[in-house]
């Protein structure tokens, strides 16, 4: 059914942003705003419609929101979709005095991070990529298979023996590649 656990990951992520749906995202920011005052609640996100059929809608929301906040501005906006641009080519000679964009490789994967890791230990658990897994696949598999995609996935990445997915792990096992 799946060529391999990690393609069968990149997969799930992949499906949770097109670039395509982002740039019209953007273009939406004034429209979304229904309050006229500058900013985004949760609810003006909840209206756009391939967040709202995306299994991870919530998650990606919730990435706009500094914590504790309930509201985000354009900058806050833009900054969270700075994540989603595609790899600069200039990024392999860029300056080393330069901070990295938020669009680097890293970032990006540190951003698909964090859509795992709920409760911020800096470690994806067990439950925490079943919970991924079970949102995006639904019912179309049963939770011995989605177990066994999870236990396999984590004994292939996780190299210290805590049962968890560092994020130095995950970025070795390369379960995010840019398009
Ligand atoms: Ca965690
Ligand atoms: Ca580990």
């Amino acid at each position: 059914m799946f060529t391999g656990v990690y393609n069968f990951i990149y997969f799930l992520i992949s499906l949770t942003v097109s670039h395509s749906q982002i740039t019209r995202l953007y273009s939406r920011f004034t429209s979304l705003d229904k309050g006229e005052n500058g900013t985004l609640c949760r609810e003006d996100f909840q209206r756009i419609p391939e967040l709202a059929i995306n299994p991870l809608g919530d998650r990606i929301i919730n990435t706009f929101f500094p914590e504790g906040e309930d509201q985000v501005n354009f900058r806050g906006f833009m900054r969270t979709l700075a994540h989603f641009r595609p790899i600069d080519d200039h990024e392999k000679n860029k300056d080393p005095n330069v901070s990295e964009p938020l669009n680097s490789r890293n970032n990006k994967l540190l951003f698909a991070f964090r859509l795992y890791d709920l409760d911020k230990d800096d470690k994806i658990s067990r439950d925490e990529l079943l919970q991924v897994l079970r949102m995006m696949v639904g019912v179309n598999i049963s939770d011995d298979q989605l177990g066994s995609i999870a236990d396999r996935t984590i004994q292939e990445a996780d190299q210290d023996g805590d049962s968890c997915i560092s994020f130095t792990e995950f970025i070795k096992v390369n379960f995010y590649t840019s398009p």
